[in-house]
């Protein structure tokens, strides 16, 4: 987030969700948000294809098409221009390409952009209105505006928005993608990416190169590696031989399943390092049993980019070890079978760390973002917000204040691309994925709490009255789903919370997970896949014809 969430909370006159189930994603977030219409009367807009909760509480919903978020947004744009509400100091003291997004914006009157995202005319006049009668504004967005072929696009585009409206660098502003896992944000800030070292320095620039091979003493490689969606489709070729798999079940998660197995299948040694013995273990040769989250010591960075100490409140059952104790003793052994020999004498060689503080006291010396999150700080209470360049500076809860890190914000405009896979006649609906309150991904971690269970017990799949009649498939009866890819059998939940053509489901259920339906078709730069639109068709099962198979199943392509 380029904000924090007690700025947004407190200040933003604004709040744009887009592509966010807040309420039910990011319970807390949600709560504030509520919180801050209730109490001060902020605006809220939600743009989401399906009406969920958060919808119910804002002064407009926008209930646009999957996959049509570039023409919402350009529409918005569009009309801002028009009337002359955008931020004309800010564009000129702080930005360039404002002429090129001009000409774009310009082909997108509120009556072409309802044909493309079927919202009324007049909801984008009010929507737009609304943005620039209430400023500062903050806009919020997650996953239904990056799982798309042009999830990077789309994310720009909500850029662009706020700079014309000048939102950014200001209490109650910004662009704030909503992160998912609990420290994903930490994972990426701390090297977990394909293309940089900690604190997103680039392995493809020589000085950070030099600077990391002195520190560790040995030879770096300067060449990007792979995002996990690429690593599956090598291990398919042959070009990846071994996959070492750490907290993450890509036999639930990851699009087009059918094909995963293939791809698992293929692959010569897996390693699976979970706390449970999931889908992908068994495609294992070796698991390794992690420790949870509450069983080991360090610091989670959250949304926010906040640095958290974190303790063991418990010990790990059985023979259960931290990933980082697990990945030490495997760089151990490789060093002692000569896979790198890394020169004793540079200061930071080795894998023989004492404690969680040793591992931040080299984070601190090589990562500029995290250089004053020292454990001193950490251990007296502080939880300060990266970038944080030494240990006197307070950190940073407000990002780009003055000035982009680039400089000159760019404005990058956008036409609209349609999705990979529109549905057509064999395949007439379009299927759009994502979560529920009640469970995590696959599981594996929900699935095992009573109580959850309890509230939701089995997959259900969102369908609009109007296509369950067509089909004939009546409220919590069995319905089978296909796609081009697979097919599942889950409870139809009957409701207009999706509009006719569309239908939703989770891939919470490993039996019936939304990713043997899912198109795998790639963002050509961020590589996510395109979870939120593909083409499904649907059907009523039989009565005894059941997915829990006490009768005859009939045979499926
Ligand atoms: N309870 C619970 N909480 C979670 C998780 C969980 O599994 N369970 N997972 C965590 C993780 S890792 C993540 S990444 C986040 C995800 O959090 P979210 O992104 O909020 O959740 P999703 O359900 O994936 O999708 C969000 C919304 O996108 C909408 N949508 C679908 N297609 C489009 C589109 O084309 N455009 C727009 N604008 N919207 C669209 C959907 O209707 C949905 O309401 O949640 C985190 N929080
Ligand atoms: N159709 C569809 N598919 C999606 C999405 C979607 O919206 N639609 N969303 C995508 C997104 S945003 C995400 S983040 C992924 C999530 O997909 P995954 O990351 O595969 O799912 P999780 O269940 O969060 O985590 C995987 C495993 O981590 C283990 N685990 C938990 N804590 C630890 C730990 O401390 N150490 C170790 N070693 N293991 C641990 C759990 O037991 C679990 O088996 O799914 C993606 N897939
Ligand atoms: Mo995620």
């Amino acid at each position: 987030m380029t904000n924090s969430i007690r700025d947004i909370a407190e200040e933003s006159q604004c709040i744009f969700v887009i592509g966010s189930n807040t309420t039910e994603q990011h319970p807390v977030i949600g709560t504030k948000i509520r919180r801050a219409k209730r109490r001060r009367g902020v605006k809220l807009i939600v743009a989401d294809p399906r009406r969920i909760d958060i919808a119910d509480y804002a002064d407009l919903h926008l209930r646009h098409r999957p996959g049509t978020d570039i023409p919402l947004l350009n529409g918005l744009m569009h009309v801002i221009v028009r009337e002359g509400w955008h931020d004309e100091a800010f564009i000129a003291e702080r930005t360039e390409g404002f002429e090129e997004l001009k000409a774009v914006v310009e082909k997108y009157p509120p009556e072409v952009v309802s044909e493309i995202t079927g919202v009324p005319a007049e909801d984008i006049e009010k929507a737009a209105r609304m943005l620039a009668e209430n400023r500062p504004g903050a806009l919020l967005y997650a996953m239904g505006i990056t799982q798309h072929i042009i999830g990077v696009a789309n994310v720009m585009s909500c850029a662009n928005l706020q700079m014309l409206l000048g939102n950014m660098g200001v209490p109650g502003g910004g662009v704030n993608p909503l992160r998912g896992q609990n420290n994903v944000q930490g994972a990426c800030d701390l090297g977990g990416l394909p293309n940089v070292y900690p604190g997103y320095q680039r392995v493809t620039d020589p000085a950070i190169q030099e600077k990391f091979e002195r520190a560790w003493g040995m030879p770096l490689s300067n060449q990007v590696g792979l995002t996990v969606t690429e690593m599956l489709k090598a291990a398919e070729e042959g070009a990846v031989r071994c996959l070492y798999v750490i907290g993450e079940n890509p036999m639930v998660s990851d699009p087009d399943l059918n094909h995963v197995r293939y791809s698992l299948q293929q692959t010569e040694f897996i390693v699976v390092q979970d706390l449970f013995f999931t889908e992908t273990c068994q495609f294992a040769d070796v698991i390794l049993p992690a420790a949870s989250f509450a069983e080991k010591e360090g610091t989670f960075t959250n949304t926010e980019r906040r640095i958290q100490r974190v303790r063991a409140a418990v010990k790990p059952p059985g023979e259960a070890k931290s990933d980082s104790w697990i990945i030490a003793q495997l760089a151990k052994r490789m060093i002692a079978l000569g896979a790198a020999s890394p020169d004793p004498d540079a200061p930071h060689a080795g894998w023989d760390y004492e404690s969680a503080a040793e591992v931040m006291a080299e984070v601190n010396a090589l990562t500029p973002i995290y250089a004053g999150v020292t454990y001193r700080r950490l251990e007296a209470g502080e939880t300060p917000q990266w970038p944080v360049p030494g240990e006197d500076h307070p950190g940073t809860p407000i990002l780009h204040v003055g000035k982009f890190s680039r400089g000159l914000g760019r404005f990058v405009a956008m036409d609209h691309v349609p999705p990979d896979e529109l549905p057509d006649d064999e395949y007439p609906l379009v299927l759009t994925t994502g979560r529920v309150l009640y469970h995590w991904h696959g599981g594996e971690m929900t699935h095992r709490a009573r109580s959850l269970e309890a509230m939701y017990p089995e997959a259900l799949v969102e369908i609009h009255p109007k296509d369950a009649e067509k089909a004939n498939i009546g409220d919590g009866e069995l319905m089978k789903v296909a796609s081009r890819r697979g097919e599942i059998i889950a409870k139809a939940q009957v409701t207009d919370r999706v509009e006719p053509g569309l239908i939703f489901t989770t891939f919470h259920f490993a039996e019936s997970a939304a990713n043997f339906l899912t198109n795998p078709a790639l963002d050509p730069q961020a590589k996510i896949p395109e979870y939120k639109v593909c083409a499904v068709r649907v059907e009523a099962v039989p009565e005894g014809n059941g997915a829990d198979g006490e009768a005859e199943m009939e045979p499926t392509g």
